[in-house]
């Protein structure tokens, strides 16, 4: 029996030709970071559905044509019993101006200046992975927020 409380999350990854949209956020977990857009999946939405919902809500834009599930991320800290277990999609399509809201700043980054250094540190290591069109899955142990004590990453065909 696992000791873990799971809570299931997303992670919406916005991508247009070479740049991708982050948020900085301003109030709740990760704040202070520039972020992917997401949240809890609330009840009666499936995790897709759920990620469609936050990009809407925290940068001002209407997914089109779906997302694309890349990646399966779990995170669980030292001294706490919550594992968050986050579901990572890519949005094919979207219309609409990125737009801040009470939560985030949206802003656009090429990807050679993608801000790893105020990103949380796993960050750095998977989006390599999605930025070249592939698929991952991983595990983070961590000390506070800052540091990793653990990790696995692989990168994946497919999700079962
Ligand atoms: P509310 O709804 O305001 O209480 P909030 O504090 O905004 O919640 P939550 O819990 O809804 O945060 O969502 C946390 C978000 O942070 C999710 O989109 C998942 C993401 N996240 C958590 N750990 C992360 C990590 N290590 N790397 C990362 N994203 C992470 O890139």
């Amino acid at each position: 029996m696992s000791l873990y409380t799971r809570k299931l999350l997303t992670l919406a990854l916005i991508k247009e030709g070479n740049k991708v949209l982050l948020g900085y956020k301003k109030r709740g977990f990760g704040q202070g970071r520039w972020n992917a857009f997401g949240g809890k999946v609330e009840p009666g939405e499936t995790p897709e559905e759920g990620a469609i919902r936050e990009v809407r809500e925290e940068a001002c834009l209407e997914v089109k044509g779906g997302m694309d599930k890349v990646g399966e991320l779990e995170f669980t800290f030292e001294g706490d019993t919550v594992l968050m277990h986050v579901m990572v999609f890519a949005a094919r399509g979207f219309t609409g101006t990125p737009t801040e809201t009470e939560e985030m700043r949206p802003q656009w980054f090429n990807l050679e200046n993608i801000p790893y250094s105020q990103m949380w540190p796993d960050d750095i290591l998977w989006y390599p992975i999605f930025l070249r069109g592939g698929k991952f899955r991983g595990t983070f142990h961590f000390q506070g927020h800052d540091t990793i004590l653990s990790q696995n990453l692989e990168e994946v065909e497919a999700f079962s």
